[in-house]
């Protein structure tokens, strides 16, 4: 499973906490896109896709939600739960988000812009594309 976990250097003082994210530093790739995922209603699953080609550095600057996690061999479930981590998604991995809290704020980074022809949506496809792939 291709799953990294990436802890950020927080610049704090008695002020507070301050993370700054950089493109090829602890963001390691060009970044070309931020979107953020809030206001996510009671029980709601979303994602049920994978990319062809994307990357992706997901945050959850607010609250906390869950990823689950699928190569097509093995599936992991991976808690979101800090403004100071981030989950790194790249390769042909299929993902469900699930258990966002009220007040969840999820912030993803990505290395490309919008394309809804890089989503594979059929479950069958992916997991062909996945016995391809390895
Ligand atoms: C992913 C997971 C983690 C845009 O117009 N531009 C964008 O950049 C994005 C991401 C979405 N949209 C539109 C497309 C849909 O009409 O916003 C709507 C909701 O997007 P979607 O249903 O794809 O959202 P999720 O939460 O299922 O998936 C999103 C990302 O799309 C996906 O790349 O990896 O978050």
């Amino acid at each position: 499973m291709k799953k990294e976990l990436i802890d950020f250097r927080i610049n704090g003082d008695d002020r507070g906490s301050l993370i700054a994210l950089e493109e090829n530093s602890n963001v390691p790739f060009d970044v070309k896109r931020v979107y953020y995922i809030f206001n996510t209603k009671d029980k709601v699953r979303r994602g049920f896709h994978a990319h062809k080609d994307l990357k992706q550095l997901a945050i959850c600057v607010s609250g906390s939600c869950k990823f689950l996690l699928d190569d097509g061999k093995e599936k992991e479930t991976v808690e979101l739960n800090s403004p100071e981590q981030g989950l790194l998604l790249e390769g042909l991995i299929w993902r469900e988000m699930f258990d966002f809290s009220k007040d969840c704020v999820l912030m993803v980074l990505a290395d490309a812009y919008y394309d809804a022809n890089d989503y594979i949506k059929d479950y069958k496809v992916f997991l062909k594309m996945s016995k391809n792939d390895s």
